[in-house]
């Protein structure tokens, strides 16, 4: 049978556009057929990430930092994860792009274009700390499936853009309203236009706190497409799913909002602690909400040698969810003892904080593991190794840890 079927001459010359010559023998090639040359080779070049990242998956893309990538003080685009439920929107259309607020709480929904959000609102620009929550799953055992995230997910870049409280406001909502949910412009795996691949929010009170924003800046600069391009919901502090990417609508729900990943064993852990692989009843899972302390030494990398009597430099960051974080220790004995390391304030309510320390007492020659420990305003500190099991493998804010030798 010939499978050749009638490939559009507009997809076509669009194909002859892209690649800057015509395809000699298109008239053979089979329909729903990429070529290699569009297909993508190099996904690294295509979302300008660092050639050192680790792809986790691509489809959906997926791709995960390291730990002494995320050195910078604020993530560049190069070395931020990349997390997708979905397939990346096609043809996004900013001219017509628009944002809907509506819901069961809303008066009257309202319509945005961008131009509109621009202008109408104020602009405000904050550094926050993105980590998503399955971030550390590698670790689980029984181990949990989904993306094997070690530490490489979580970011801090500078986020632009107008504050959903004040958009909110200008829609007007009622007294009933206890949630916000996001909608998207994102594809499910399926293709199916049903189907949203996820669909996840935020309890009101932190829909309207000054750092929710909706954002149309990274790093001053439009946000890269895989990002979130053109708007985004950023939630700082929470699990990275309730920032909802390519958002194109709000909804104001008189109840916990009911989308896609808000159920099940999606985004939720055990209300209270359970054995390693028992299984828990639907109504005993909880929504995450802020993320747990947690600490990355993001210099040296692990593996670093040093030499005898040479003292150790270190450096990360820590973030604590809502909280912040009020202590950053470390230790050379497996967590034995610990000693303080210097500490930053954050220069925002939600970004991470950095830390510094120099380590000149080496007793001898030989391997040891620099431990980081952060410590919560609340006096909560990271767990030294994994944490509370939980069926997704969420959660995981054991101490970082690099091996150092000296020599
Ligand atoms: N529309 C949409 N928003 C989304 C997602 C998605 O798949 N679609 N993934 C979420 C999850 S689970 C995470 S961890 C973050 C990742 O953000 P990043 O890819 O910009 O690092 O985006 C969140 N927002
Ligand atoms: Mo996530």
């Amino acid at each position: 049978m010939d499978r050749r079927r009638f490939i559009s001459k507009t997809s076509l010359s669009a194909m002859a556009t892209v690649l800057g010559t015509d395809i000699v023998f298109a008239h053979k090639m089979p329909s729903g057929y990429t070529p290699l040359a569009l297909q993508d080779p190099d996904p690294f070049e295509r979302f300008k990430k660092d050639s050192d990242m680790s792809i986790l998956n691509t489809k959906p893309w997926n791709i995960e930092s390291k730990a002494h990538l995320l050195d910078d003080k604020v993530t560049p685009n190069k070395y931020m994860f990349i997390r997708n439920n979905g397939l990346i929107p096609e043809n996004i259309d900013i001219k017509n792009w628009k944002l809907t607020i509506d819901g069961e709480s809303v008066q009257n929904q309202k319509t945005y274009s961008l131009a509109e959000l621009k202008t109408r609102f104020k602009t405000y620009t904050y550094q926050l700390t993105l980590e998503c929550g399955g971030n550390g799953r590698s670790e689980f055992n029984p181990p949990a499936k989904g993306n094997q995230w070690t530490v490489g997910a979580v970011s801090c870049a500078n986020w632009t853009g107008v504050r959903l409280r004040d958009v909110l406001q200008d829609v007007g909502y009622r007294s009933n309203a206890v949630y916000i949910g996001y909608h998207a412009a994102d594809i499910h795996l399926s293709r199916n236009p049903e189907k949203e691949p996820i669909s996840r929010g935020v309890p009101l009170a932190k829909a309207i706190q000054d750092e929710t924003l909706l954002a149309f800046q990274m790093n001053g600069k439009d946000i890269p497409l895989v990002h979130g391009y053109p708007l985004r919901l950023i939630a700082g502090g929470w699990p990275a799913s309730a920032s909802g990417k390519w958002i194109d609508r709000i909804s104001v729900r008189n109840k916990v909002h009911d989308g896609a990943k808000m159920k099940g064993t999606s985004y939720r852990v055990p209300c209270e602690p359970v054995a390693p692989g028992e299984k828990v009843a639907d109504d005993d899972m909880c929504i995450i909400e802020s993320m747990p302390v947690k600490s990355l030494i993001t210099y040296p990398k692990t593996g670093a040698l040093i030499k005898e009597g040479q003292a150790l430099k270190i450096r990360g960051h820590a973030w604590a969810g809502e909280l912040e974080v009020s202590r950053l220790e470390y230790s050379i004995d497996f967590g034995s003892t610990w000693y303080p390391c210097s500490l930053q304030k954050p220069v925002n309510r939600l970004a991470w904080q950095h830390f510094t320390a120099a380590i000149d007492h080496f007793p001898r020659k030989g391997y040891y593991e620099v431990w980081a420990k952060a410590t919560d305003a609340n006096g909560v500190s990271q767990p030294m190794l994994l944490p509370g099991w939980n069926p997704k493998g969420y959660l995981n804010n054991a101490c970082h840890r690099i091996a150092i030798k000296v020599a």
